[in-house]
């Protein structure tokens, strides 16, 4: 079995992972989930970047231990990928016990090897960026990368004989078009190796927040030598362990344009350095960003909430929006708007749609399950044709990571079939008991070609891939990778088990004033009078009854007793609890809200629950009687 190595940035623990974290574990996710449906055997990694001064900064500023400190955030970064279905293999942080030997072994061996040395630092040191510059490296005093204030330090240091390795690096970079993408990130490089390479100073003795030098403790590891060697330690490096024969070296390395030089100068001449082969591949995309052109950071303070996005909207959407919107590699701008809109024009309209129309018809007219009698026509063949070279034709773009090209050929072929659907109309010929055998044969060719679909959207969207499979009554083995290439593999007689819709449509202006007001909610500089308080009338009331609403994925009816009466309450809380978990439960509900109907359904207040470790939970509040203001 072939392998493949796959990893994302470890990312800094200093503030909750955002967007843009979630956009290169996404990416490597797609691929690591692609190449297990090949048949590879796949190594992805993640993690966290914990040690170093920023961090000491933040914890020191919390008031509370820099490991502390970390804790709660990785918890953070955890839950979301869980939410996002990231199946990533291995999460290292900096701080594991194993990482931090390792990285003091590879210290202690560069330095026997005198590829280290003791030397005097006097630079400038941004502290976001835990880089040095020279004066002549920084823009207007400021820091070249992230353009914040730069700080004058002079101590005692270790250096990495980085010079050493410019006509090695040089030529890697210049003779392996393969090695950095895309081209103009190589370009970019090459030419800042040509400008020179400087020694790189590797220690820093100003700080405690660092894995010690194994040989001098008065100072610890710089922190992208501890971080860019998590690749290998997290396969057992320095030990020959299986894994880093299988893994090493490891296939791509993904990550944002900003760190590209850490990733193809620098680790580059550290493994060569070690005796070890260096990555095959660096890819580097491009920022997402904001409205107003910045590139979204938690202390710019524009910061979309995934755990929102992912929780209105469910992680599939958002996980197709990022690969589909934003050509890998190039910068690409994040809007409510532009989210929402794709959500219903390709999720909702396109594929939801496709999906719902042709599983009702089955339903309807041959009660779940196709007949086996059919009747071909020409507007079959061309359908056929297409679907038959689809997965082909969608390979060539995933290999190369072109996400974008590799959705939109998906969805060319998902418009073919609407097309389809439009030109066939199944819905006239549903009317004539003659037209069965044809009627049949033009929805299996839509559900057949919604089974392709479905394996080729499985790497971007897994759950929605298993809905549709499910709905479409397919086993596992009509959804490897390879019966993609293949047509006719849905069986004649399947029955279908046809759902909810995919995808609710959802009206665009409505959801951007909820995303606004929620994002406001979190903007805690808002503040807002008792007056405007006093106007809710928050009281406890008890849970008398809860049934789901069939035709949401979401909302839950409870019947709610607010001391006096029953009223009807709907709560999107579905995906968190089943009815049995609230019956008999008191809660704190808000009692004069406008009715509002969600999915057909008159809703009378609503309940409150809050966000916590990434899930919904309800506020209960059993020891207090139904009735009871809260004030
Ligand atoms: O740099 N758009 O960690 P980090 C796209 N610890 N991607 C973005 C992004 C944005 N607006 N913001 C962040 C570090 N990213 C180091 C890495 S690796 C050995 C050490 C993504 O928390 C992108 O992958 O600052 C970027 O390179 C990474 O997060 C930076 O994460």
């Amino acid at each position: 079995m072939k392998n493949y190595y796959i990893t994302t940035p470890i990312y800094y623990p200093s503030a909750n992972a955002h967007l843009g974290h979630c956009y290169s574990t996404i990416a490597a996710d797609v691929m690591a989930r692609y190449k297990r449906l090949k048949g590879f055997n796949v190594m992805f990694s993640t993690g966290t970047d914990e040690h170093g001064q920023k961090i000491e900064n933040c914890a020191k500023k919390a008031g509370v231990s820099p490991k502390h400190y970390v804790d709660e955030i990785v918890l953070n970064f955890k839950k979301l990928w869980q939410i996002l279905d990231i199946s990533y293999d291995v999460f290292i942080r900096t701080t594991d016990d194993y990482h931090v030997k390792a990285v003091q072994k590879i210290f202690t061996k560069l330095y026997e090897l005198g590829k280290i040395y003791k030397g005097k630092y006097s630079g400038w040191y941004c502290v976001p960026c835990e880089s040095f510059f020279t004066e002549t490296q920084l823009k207007e005093g400021k820091c070249p990368d992230c353009g914040r204030e730069v700080k004058k330090q002079d101590e005692e240091a270790y250096f990495f004989k980085l010079s050493e390795y410019q006509d090695k690096i040089l030529d890697l970079l210049e003779n392996n078009p393969e090695f950095l993408e895309p081209e103009s990130r190589r370009n970019e490089m090459i030419n800042f190796v040509k400008e020179g390479l400087q020694d790189l100073c590797v220690s820093r003795s100003s700080f405690n927040w660092g894995i010690p030098v194994e040989f001098d403790k008065s100072h610890v590891v710089y922190v992208w030598i501890d971080a860019l060697t998590n690749y290998i330690n997290l396969l057992g490096y320095p030990y020959e362990t299986e894994n880093f024969k299988k893994f090493w070296p490891a296939d791509v390395h993904v990550m944002g344009k900003e760190i590209v030089r850490f990733h193809s100068v620098i680790w580059p001449a550290i493994l060569m350095a070690l005796g070890l082969p260096v990555p095959k591949k660096i890819y580097a995309h491009g920022w997402i960003l904001f409205g107003d052109g910045e590139k979204m950071s938690k202390s710019k303070g524009n910061v979309v909430d995934p755990f929102v996005l992912c929780e209105r909207y469910g992680s599939d959407a958002l996980r197709y929006f990022l690969l589909r919107e934003i050509p890998f590699g190039s910068d690409g701008f994040f809007s409510d708007e532009a989210f929402l809109k794709r959500l219903n024009s390709d999720l909702a309209n396109d594929l939801g749609n496709l999906l719902s129309r042709s599983t009702a018809l089955v339903e309807k007219n041959f009660n779940s399950t196709l007949i086996s009698e059919r009747f071909s026509d020409e507007n079959d063949k061309n359908l056929i044709d297409i679907a038959s070279s689809l997965a082909k034709n969608c390979e060539k773009y995933i290999e190369k990571m072109k996400f974008s090209n590799y959705l939109s050929e998906i969805w060319k072929f998902v418009s073919e079939c609407n097309k389809y659907m439009e030109v066939c109309a199944p819905w006239n010929l549903a009317k004539d008991e003659n037209q069965k055998p044809r009627l049949a044969t033009i929805l299996y060719n839509v559900l057949e070609s919604l089974r392709i679909v479905s394996i080729l959207v499985a790497p971007v969207m897994p759950k929605i891939a298993k809905e549709i499979q499910n709905q479409l009554g397919l086993k596992d083995s009509d959804c490897t990778w390879e019966s993609s290439k293949k047509w006719g593999v849905l069986e004649e007689n399947v029955k279908i088990n046809r759902s909810n819709p995919l995808f609710a449509r959802l009206d665009i202006e409505k959801e951007i004033k909820i995303l606004e007001n929620i994002n406001k909610k979190d903007d805690s500089g808002a503040k807002i009078s008792i007056e405007d308080f006093a106007k809710v009338n928050l009281i406890i009331a008890k849970v008398v009854d809860c049934e789901p609403i069939k035709k949401s994925r979401k909302l839950l009816k409870l019947t709610i007793n607010d001391g006096k009466t029953n009223r009807t309450v709907v709560s999107g809380i579905s995906q968190y609890y089943s009815p049995e978990e609230l019956i008999n439960h008191n809660v704190i509900l808000v009692e004069n809200l406008n009715p509002a109907k969600l999915c057909g359904v008159e809703s009378n207040g609503m309940i409150l629950a809050a966000q916590s470790d990434g899930r919904i939970k309800v506020i209960f509040v059993d020891d207090i009687v139904a009735g009871s203001k809260i004030s």
